[in-house]
């Protein structure tokens, strides 16, 4: 399984740093939709789902954390830490976030807004579903 980590340009000066994201220039697909998350408490872990149709870009703006990315055959861990740094999650990929820093904030860039039917939440059922592909 490939992991394709975008690294954004940076426009820094002695004022510090900026980073821009343009749709189709910066990030691959048309953004429909921007969510994070913060405080998430200690030992916390979210996401285990997978989505059917929905791409995202993950970058974790401040602080740190962990997303395992699953295929249903092959299992990677990824460590974000860099504000400047974007994890591309496809389609069809089951995904867990976790070691969140205390100061972690995990923003997404989704190509969909939000719709739960797109959600597969049941492991079997998403090797299933890979599997009918
Ligand atoms: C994903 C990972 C990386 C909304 O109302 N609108 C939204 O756009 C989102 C993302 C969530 N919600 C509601 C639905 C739940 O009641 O917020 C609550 C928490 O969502 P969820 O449990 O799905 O959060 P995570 O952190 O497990 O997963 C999220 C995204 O849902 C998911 O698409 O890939 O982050």
């Amino acid at each position: 399984m490939q992991i394709v980590k975008y690294q954004f340009q940076q426009h820094g000066d002695e004022r510090g740093q900026l980073v821009a994201l343009e749709e189709f220039n910066d990030i691959p697909f048309k953004i429909k939709r921007v969510y994070y998350m913060y405080d998430t408490g200690e030992g916390v872990t979210r996401g285990y789902h997978a989505h059917k149709s929905l791409e995202q870009i993950l970058i974790c703006i401040h602080g740190s954390c962990k997303v395992l990315l699953d295929n249903g055959k092959e299992k990677k861990k990824v460590f974000l830490e860099k504000p400047y740094e974007g994890l591309y999650v496809p389609n069809n990929m089951w995904r867990e976030m976790y070691d969140f820093s205390p100061d972690a904030v995990l923003m997404c860039l989704a190509s969909e807004v939000y719709n739960e039917e797109d959600y597969i939440r049941d492991y079997e059922e998403f090797l299933k579903f890979i599997n009918r592909k």
